[in-house]
């Protein structure tokens, strides 16, 4: 069985973070193994008054006996982060547990919609941007990519602005970079463009914009595109079923949730994305 050591936070209410990685990976046949980052009531789209423990420094403890254990992962996957100074304590846990075979994915949680999410500053931002440079893959949404980047945020370009921020970002490290939400002058679809750097091969994959934002969509994007990779799917393939499936589910979410904060329907839908019993949208090379 694949193991995945996953460094997130656990939002009480409202599914993001370890709330879907957890459920996802696991249905998928594969291993979580949590480094908790923070614990908070409820994740930060649309609530007030959280309750937030950051685990900064709870979480070299839980590493050092890890260590002691002597475990090893196909995957070392990040996400929201508690404090800049937990993207040190990633970096070491990266140098110590770094193979020749397995992965580093980096999710670099920190906003959507051209808004930093209310509990992330700019030392996080630049803390991220350092991080990224020791993933293989990384998943940034466009606000994250261009925030990354130092650049102002856009909502629309043309593909061949957008095509130049994957080559940017590949240019601080990873191999492999997933850039999401991106919209395009003269389209009213979203694209999911991808990159494969030791390929140099670049993808797209279209889907019709459905104008509802729910929490946690980018958690549960990153964890399925992650769960094909590990089951030795292709990166594109991995990329168009994730892309696939999110689609499915926030159509699907329309119906079935009252409150978006909730975030997307996850739990009744689990079983298709099991049996690969959905709608693909290919992608198709850009
Ligand atoms: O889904 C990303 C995420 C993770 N963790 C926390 C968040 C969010 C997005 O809002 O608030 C605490």
């Amino acid at each position: 069985m694949k193991r995945v050591a996953a460094v997130h936070d656990l939002c009480g209410f409202g599914k993001a973070s370890l709330n879907t990685i957890v459920p996802i990976l696991s249905s998928m046949a594969i291993q979580v193994c949590a480094v908790p980052t923070a614990v908070l009531s409820t994740h930060t789209g649309g609530y007030k008054d959280i309750a937030v423990r950051d685990l900064t420094e709870y979480m070299e403890e839980h590493i050092n006996h890890w260590k002691k254990l002597n475990l090893s992962f196909d995957c070392i996957y990040s996400g929201y982060l508690g404090s800049p100074k937990q993207a040190k304590i990633i970096k070491e846990f990266i140098e110590y547990f770094k193979t020749k075979d397995n992965i580093v994915l980096i999710d670099p949680v920190m906003g959507d919609d051209g808004e930093l999410y209310s509990s992330i500053t700019n030392e996080m931002v630049l803390e991220m941007k350092d991080l990224v440079s020791h993933a293989d893959i990384v998943t940034p949404n466009v606000t994250e990519a261009l925030m990354i980047l130092g650049k102002e945020y856009k909502e629309k370009e043309d593909l061949l602005y957008w095509k130049e921020i994957l080559i940017n970002l590949a240019e601080l490290g990873p191999k492999k970079v997933v850039l999401t939400s991106v919209k395009v002058f003269g389209n009213e679809n979203v694209f999911t463009l991808a990159y494969d750097k030791d390929l140099n091969k670049f993808y797209k994959v279209e889907t019709q914009h459905i104008n509802i934002s729910f929490p946690g969509t980018g958690d549960t994007f990153a964890s399925i595109m992650l769960s094909y990779i590990l089951k030795g799917e292709s990166f594109d393939k991995s990329v168009s079923r994730a892309c696939s499936f999110i689609y499915k589910l926030i159509e699907e979410g329309k119906h079935h949730v009252e409150d978006i904060r909730e975030g997307l329907p996850l739990e009744m839908f689990l079983k298709e994305l099991i049996l690969d019993d959905y709608y693909l949208i290919d992608s198709k090379e850009l």
